[in-house]
């Protein structure tokens, strides 16, 4: 059988949705570790796998895959194992609406507040010269903007007001949505939740005004439900920076 490598960052946001769909479908594959706080995924190496510089990539074989999402439609489908996608067309409409939703309109507004809070402050501290010719390196004009303003602390305040407010809205529609049904999606667990988890793990921690016990018991149920799994705990079991960590806050009973 053709090997599976997987070349991935934290278990969180991107990197984290082929990592834990591989993991639920009991898929072994190769583990390629890029640090993005190192800058890895702008290296020739890894340019010669996904030319754009961005993480995950997968490769099956011959075969080079990117684009988390469409990455675990490939892993769901592919491999044996429990199914992610659930039985009704319905049901699946549902699943890719949130992972639209989410890749395309919330992932970049928390994505942005975790530039600004976590990955630029680890980063800031280095050689100046030694971070523009990392920024000089990267492929996608646009992520030179995104790394620069991170990297000095520039995202505007409109841009952060903006991803506030999205970042709160996404909070009230997982809310009401996870007050229908067990899981985001569907009744059964989907590639939707693992989407969504690498999203909202942390978000009791990192906004908890607006998610907590009270505020959003749905949310909580859920993300407690998902964590138990133990894909779950084996995939986050390979995080090693601290912003990572954080899901161990829903290891509390109450928040
Ligand atoms: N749409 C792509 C986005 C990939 C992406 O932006 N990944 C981020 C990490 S979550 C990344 O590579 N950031 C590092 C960089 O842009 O240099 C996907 O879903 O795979």
């Amino acid at each position: 059988m053709a090997g599976v490598t997987l070349y991935h960052w934290e278990p969180n946001a991107n990197s984290g949705k082929p990592m834990l769909a591989l993991m639920e479908k009991g898929v072994a594959f190769d583990s390629h570790y890029i640090d993005m706080l190192q800058f890895d995924q702008h290296r020739p190496e890894y340019l010669a796998i996904n030319p754009q510089g961005t993480i995950p990539a997968m490769t099956h074989g011959a075969r080079v895959l990117v684009e988390s999402t469409a990455i675990m439609e490939y892993v769901d489908e592919e491999f044996p194992g429990p199914a992610l996608m659930p039985d009704s067309a319905r049901d699946r409409w549902r699943v890719r609406w949130w992972m639209k939703f989410m890749d395309q309109w919330l992932a970049p507004s928390f994505s942005m507040i975790g530039w600004s809070v976590f990955v630029g402050p680890m980063v800031r501290r280095r050689d100046p010269a030694e971070l523009e010719a990392a920024i000089a390196r990267i492929p996608l004009p646009e992520r030179r903007v995104s790394w620069r303003k991170a990297i000095h602390g520039t995202f505007s305040e409109a841009e952060m007001a903006e991803s506030q407010r999205r970042v709160a809205r996404g909070i009230e529609l997982l809310e009401a949505e996870l007050g229908k049904r067990e899981w985001l999606a569907s009744d059964s667990y989907s590639l939707a939740d693992i989407n969504g988890f690498n999203l909202a793990y942390a978000i009791p921690l990192s906004q908890p005004a607006l998610s907590n016990d009270e505020k959003t018991p749905n949310l909580l149920r859920w993300l407690r439900a998902v964590y138990a799994r133990p894909a779950v705990k084996q995939c986050w079991a390979l995080g090693r920076t601290d912003m990572v960590k954080r899901v161990a806050i829903l290891e509390q009973e109450r928040i």
